[in-house]
């Protein structure tokens, strides 16, 4: 038989590996310490909406069980939350350490405990080495960060190259082997602090980027050029690839990671600093260009409504959402309770959020794209007549106001 296998962390991370284990066929039992989401899990629900997520459930449903409490396996996969404390910008390492310490309850000698939430390079040998140290059992570890994106995660679960980090090379085939039953992308084992290193890097080279194009879009509006031309253009040169502008950075990696460099090394990272708070200052700059648009218009500030509040396109996600964040600024802004919508999310996230995409509009008078989702791209005919701010670039009609 297969070696069982235990996922501790059922989230956006820990469910689809766990449920790619089993369909793939390694016994595995999913733990959550969050009742509601066992609830849902036990009555064959899924917490969340992703592409393909029902369908790997059905198939991994022989091989899998959903409990509250980690028991005994050969290998663990912890795949909880690592926040940042807001005040040093350091991680928050409290879920991580709080799930290993479970496991090694429980665990017999030479198991081994493969991470996968993002943490900054010499987190494991720091906070998880004095806890195995500290067990008096013979626990192995590893870092198998996750790479997957949100809206396509089942197919860069199987698609997208893997970094496994482990001290000891035998840990490192032993995880190797187990992630080759599902992903078939290249897997490259290396050392544990260089595996922490390279996930923080990845998303922190992906927050810089956005922020520099979050700033040209700040220096085009004010000069009267249109960025997205510029980007267009200077995108054919061979050697620049400039992302997209948009109203802030959301999700739950993004915005996070690249604090831990910055809470760790502050004098040496002025430039991750900066590009965060460039991110971070979008909202408001959307805030800035309804204004003028009301201006504009005479339009009544009640009458301003955000469409979309998940963090990006075609997802339920809103951790760390711009649309929450602006929501946030508009209160003492515009007013209270502006009409909001997204075709996706759950209902009653926010004050006056409709369910009707109809009603929404009939109260609205301008339309604040804050989510490029394929719907609002196929429903761009029934924004005509409203004034529309389009932050994400998304619809094409003959008047609209951009960044
Ligand atoms: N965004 C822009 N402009 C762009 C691209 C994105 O404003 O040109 C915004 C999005 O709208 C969103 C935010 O940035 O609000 C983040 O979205 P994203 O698609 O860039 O990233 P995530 O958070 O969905 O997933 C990222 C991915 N990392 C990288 O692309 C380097 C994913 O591969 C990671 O697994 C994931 O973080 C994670 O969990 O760490």
């Amino acid at each position: 038989m297969e070696q069982k296998v235990c996922v501790v962390g059922l989230g956006y991370i820990g469910l689809p590996t766990a449920l790619s284990l089993a369909a793939n066929g390694a016994p595995v039992v999913g733990v959550d310490t969050n009742p509601v989401v066992l609830e849902e899990l036990l009555a064959g629900r899924l917490p969340f909406d992703e592409e393909g997520l029902p369908e790997l459930l059905k198939a991994a449903r022989a091989n899998i069980v959903f409990s509250k409490t980690c028991c005994e396996c050969a290998l663990y996969i912890v795949a909880v939350a690592t926040p940042y404390l807001s005040d040093t910008k350091k991680i928050d390492i409290s879920q991580v350490a709080g799930a290993v310490k479970d496991v090694l309850r429980c665990c017999h000698d030479n198991a081994v405990i493969v991470v996968e939430s993002t943490m900054p390079p010499g987190t494991t040998e720091k906070c998880i080495r004095p806890l195995l140290d500290g067990s008096g059992k013979n626990v192995r570890i590893a870092h198998a960060p996750e790479r997957v994106s949100p809206g396509r995660m089942l197919v860069e679960l199987t698609e997208n190259a893997r970094v496994i980090g482990a001290d000891d090379p035998k840990v490192a085939e032993e995880v190797r082997a187990l992630y080759s039953t599902f992903c078939k992308g290249e897997i490259m084992l290396t050392g544990i602090r260089t595996a922490e290193m390279t996930k923080v890097v990845e998303n922190t080279y992906r927050d810089i980027s956005i922020a520099f194009a979050n700033e040209l879009a700040k220096i085009c509006r004010q000069e009267n050029i249109d960025v997205y031309n510029i980007i267009r253009l200077a995108n054919m040169h061979p050697r620049v690839n400039i992302l997209q502008p948009g109203p802030g950075v959301g999700g739950h990696c993004i915005p996070v990671d690249p604090w831990f460099l910055v809470g760790d090394y502050p004098a040496l990272s002025p430039l991750i600093h900066e590009a965060r708070k460039v991110n971070d200052s979008m909202p408001e700059f959307v805030l800035q260009r309804i204004n003028y648009i009301l201006r504009e218009k005479c339009f009544a500030p009640s009458r301003v409504g955000l469409y979309g509040i998940s963090y990006k396109e075609d997802v339920d996600d809103v951790r760390e959402s711009p649309t929450l964040q602006l929501l946030k600024k508009v209160k003492s802004a515009l007013g209270p309770d502006l009409p909001v919508f997204d075709p996706l999310t759950k209902p009653n996230l926010v004050a006056n959020q409709y369910v009707s995409f109809d009603e929404f509009l009939a109260a609205s008078d301008l339309v604040v794209i804050m989510t490029a989702h394929r719907h609002i791209r196929e429903n761009a005919g029934k924004l005509t007549g409203k004034a529309v701010l389009d932050t994400r670039h998304c619809i094409t009609l003959e008047e609209v106001y951009n960044l």
